[in-house]
């Protein structure tokens, strides 16, 4: 009886552990492109990258700053640039990043609730299959932030 009573104790921990172990997703270079007053709608960018061990997929989005956040992706319709609104989401494959930029799939903020102007900073709720809710802080910017990558690192002697 005791040896039953540890080992669902055991069992607790182990659940709790595999919790913390899909807690892996990093975010980096989350930002929203700057948009004139009463513009419709916003384009929001942000590298995922998926540090555990099993896949996720991010299924919705949501903001205060928008009516709705919407997934799309961009598509060649013949020689039109097209998007279209990823109803099954965006798979993140286990060990791997998948970007959301400029002329691929974005998040779109469709009808926004205030100015989306540069500097700002705007939450965005993302949700995953498995990982659930991520709230993830978005600079508004005219374009991508340039990231720090070999300027510091790697000097010739
Ligand atoms: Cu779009």
């Amino acid at each position: 009886m005791l040896f039953r009573f540890l080992s669902s104790i055991l069992f607790a921990l182990l659940l709790a552990s595999g919790a913390a172990a899909a807690d892996s997703l990093v975010f980096s270079n989350a930002w929203v492109r700057a948009t004139p007053p009463n513009a419709k709608v916003a384009g929001g960018f942000v590298a995922i990258r998926n540090a555990g061990k099993s896949a996720d997929r991010l299924i919705s989005a949501s903001s205060d700053a928008a009516e709705r956040v919407e997934i799309h992706e961009m598509k060649m319709a013949g020689d039109v640039m097209q998007m279209r609104q990823l109803t099954e989401g965006m798979a993140v494959p286990a060990g791997q990043s998948v970007a959301l930029e400029p002329g691929a799939s974005h998040l779109m903020l469709i009808a926004p609730k205030q100015a989306i102007a540069e500097g700002q900073k705007i939450t965005i709720t993302l949700v995953f299959a498995k990982a659930g809710k991520r709230i993830v802080e978005f600079t508004v910017a005219r374009q991508a932030p340039q990231t720090d990558a070999g300027m510091s690192h790697d000097h010739m002697h």
